[in-house]
């Protein structure tokens, strides 16, 4: 029996107000609603999760270098710091935790500054824009990574 994959699932600022606003851009399901289908899909891949989201940085930041030893894979939605933030970048290249980027949004397809993402290039890939339910293709991409 293969011991249980570990993977932190991180949803960064402004995540919270998901289904409260901007349903056009982001639609109608709620940060909770994300959390109870990344749970199901984790109990379906038999993989262990744990959800948090935050609007500082620096917390995401120390929540990423607590991982080596805790936990053996990340699935992130960094919210704008994706655009933005050169330390989330330096965490996860830092501890070297095989990372998926999640946007439930198309990025690509929005404002320019939203292009760039400095996470991506230290990742092992991005979903963007199939809306919630990217989190639980980037959860089994990982997974399937991580057990390959
Ligand atoms: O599409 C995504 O998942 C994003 O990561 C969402 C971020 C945005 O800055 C990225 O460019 C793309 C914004 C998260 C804020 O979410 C809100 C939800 C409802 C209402 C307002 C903001």
């Amino acid at each position: 029996m293969s011991k249980d994959l570990r993977i932190l699932v991180l949803n960064g600022p402004n995540l919270q107000l998901l289904g409260r606003r901007s349903p056009e851009i982001y639609g109608r399901q709620t940060l909770e609603d994300v959390t109870q289908l990344v749970r199901q899909v984790a109990r379906r891949l038999r993989v262990q999760v744990d959800c948090r989201q935050s609007n500082c940085e620096g917390e995401l930041v120390g929540w990423i270098g607590e991982t080596p030893g805790t936990f053996d894979g990340l699935v992130i939605n960094p919210g704008a710091y994706t655009h933005t933030s050169i330390a989330l970048r330096d965490a996860i290249a830092g501890t070297e935790i095989p990372a998926v980027e999640v946007h439930i949004s198309n990025i690509h397809a929005r404002e320019e500054f939203r292009h760039k993402s400095h996470i991506a290039p230290v990742c092992v890939g991005q979903i963007s824009g199939f809306g919630t339910a990217g989190y639980e293709w980037a959860l089994s991409a990982l997974v399937r990574h991580l057990r390959a």
